[in-house]
């Protein structure tokens, strides 16, 4: 129900966001993408604190922001020339109103305290939104995994955990894959975390092998989700992903899952790309070619127009938003989607953006497709999918039993509908009907609230 909140209410609690925001800025300097990812959110919160003054009376806000606990660490190791490399490491446990630190583990050499932190407090309201026991967490290093060999890899994975392996546990902090960590590293990393501990703890790492305590689906979990959610938002205005183009940015984990989906419910998916270039291919891109080159030979997008003589690759990332698209999933990395590109997605008649990726678009993208009525599925919501059934990894390590195939993708397809119902019903209780970002901001925020209320100023 909606119900009139008075003027100078949303301009007290308009200001008091702001100042919090600026507090934020002050704190934390130089850190762009933490700040991007505060504004979205605490924009969003201006009706709920305009509605309700007990969060500001609690200090909720001003809480929220600041992380429970951050380590930087030394990551120390001797590359295959016996030449000693130093990485960074890092670990933000933001917040565990709701239960054990949740989140993953990124290595790419961008990362820094700003994008580990941006990642961290998404991850909060992405995790709640869920419906799971599951705080917010986030971590990873500047190691960049590409052109190392397998022994490179386990030898950093070794040293990283050594260090991490002081910070979490299956009821303290729970890490999982992001950019540049799969299946090999986490491997690597609960093989360390076991010989340190001395005791099997399946539950402390999630996206494990299905031998050794994953759970099946883990792999799928995020670009099924990503198309279960757009599903969502596509049917609800009589649209579908059956005889539609399609345009899913990467060629990563969650990129490879959302392409294989949207094939399974009838659409085409024309392009795909990584952080060299792109390939657009007509007659639809082959998944096969792709899993291959990526998930076992670790070659470059590039590769794949010498198999299919169809197919066009461009070099370079952005151009892959000018090719025509119904639906587009961004599903590569941070802010991989401006101004511009939003609008020549527009332009070019895109119904339906399903964010895979964290923060993909940038916040004037993000005002390009909510002022030109295109479906937006923010990420928080939208690649939730992987995380909750990470959660679900979680709870079968717990029971010591293992759920099929078909029972976790039903759990992933059911809480994708959820996620989605609790977004729709958030944004029309505050009077945003239509904005799923608003939506799912307001509807992860106020569970988290609640328990942060419940347990007092801690
Ligand atoms: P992967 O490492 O498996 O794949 C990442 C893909 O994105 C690769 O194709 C990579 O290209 C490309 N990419 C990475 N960085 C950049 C960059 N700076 N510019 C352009 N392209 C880039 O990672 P995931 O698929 O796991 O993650 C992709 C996105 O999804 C990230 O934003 C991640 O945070 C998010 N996400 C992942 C989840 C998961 O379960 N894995 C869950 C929820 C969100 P290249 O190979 O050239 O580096
Ligand atoms: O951004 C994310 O939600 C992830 N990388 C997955 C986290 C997890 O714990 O599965």
């Amino acid at each position: 129900m909606i119900t009139a909140i008075p003027e100078q209410n949303q301009t007290a609690a308009k200001e008091y966001v702001q100042s919090v925001y600026e507090l934020v800025i002050k704190r934390n300097p130089y850190e762009s993408e933490f700040h991007q990812a505060v504004k979205e959110i605490l924009d969003s919160l201006v009706p709920v604190f305009a509605k309700h003054p007990k969060y500001k009376e609690h200090g909720i806000l001003e809480r929220i922001v600041e992380p429970e606990r951050m380590v930087s660490f030394r990551v120390p190791w001797v590359d295959d020339n016996g030449k000693v490399q130093v990485n960074r490491g890092f670990r933000v446990q933001f917040n565990s109103a709701i239960g054990p630190y949740k989140g993953g583990l990124r290595f790419h050499p961008s990362v820094n305290a700003s994008i580990i932190k941006f990642l961290g407090f998404e991850q909060i309201l992405k995790n709640s939104l869920t419906g799971q026991p599951i705080g917010g967490g986030k971590g990873g290093s500047d190691f960049d995994p590409k052109g190392k060999s397998d022994n490179e890899i386990m030898r950093f994975t070794q040293s990283f955990m050594t260090e991490l392996s002081k910070y979490i546990g299956p009821d303290v902090d729970v890490p999982a894959g992001d950019i540049g960590v799969g299946g090999r590293e986490i491997g690597y990393m609960f093989g360390q975390y076991k010989r340190l501990r001395g005791g099997y703890e399946a539950g402390v790492l999630t996206g494990k092998g299905i031998i050794y305590g994953g759970s099946l689906a883990r792999t799928e979990a995020t670009g099924y989700g990503c198309v279960y959610f757009a599903n969502e938002m596509l049917t609800a205005k009589g649209l579908g992903f059956e005889g539609s183009t399609v345009v899913v940015s990467g060629s990563g984990n969650v990129s490879i899952y959302a392409i294989e989906k949207a094939h399974q419910l009838g659409a085409k998916v024309v392009a795909c790309s990584d952080s060299n270039g792109y390939v657009y291919d007509p007659n639809g891109i082959n998944l096969e070619t792709v899993k291959r080159l990526k998930e076992v030979e670790r070659k470059r997008i590039k590769e794949y127009v010498a198999e299919h003589p169809g197919a066009v690759y461009t070099e370079g990332c952005d151009g892959i938003w000018s090719i025509p698209c119904d639906i587009a999933l961004p599903c590569a990395t941070q802010n991989e989607i401006n101004e511009e590109s939003a609008k020549l997605l527009v332009a070019n008649g895109v119904k339906a953006i399903s964010e895979g990726a964290n923060m993909p678009s940038t916040l004037e993208a993000i005002d390009v497709f909510l002022n030109n009525q295109v479906l937006f599925g923010p990420a928080k919501a939208a690649n939730a999918g992987g995380v909750a059934v990470s959660a679900l990894e979680m709870a079968q390590n717990g029971m010591r039993l293992q759920w099929t195939f078909e029972e976790v993708d039903a759990k992933l397809h059911s809480i994708m509908k959820n996620i989605y119902a609790n977004s729709v019903r958030a944004a029309d209780e505050y009077g945003y009907s239509g904005n799923l970002v608003v939506g799912a901001n307001i509807a992860g925020f106020l569970r988290v609230a609640d328990a942060m209320i419940a347990q007092g100023v801690v």
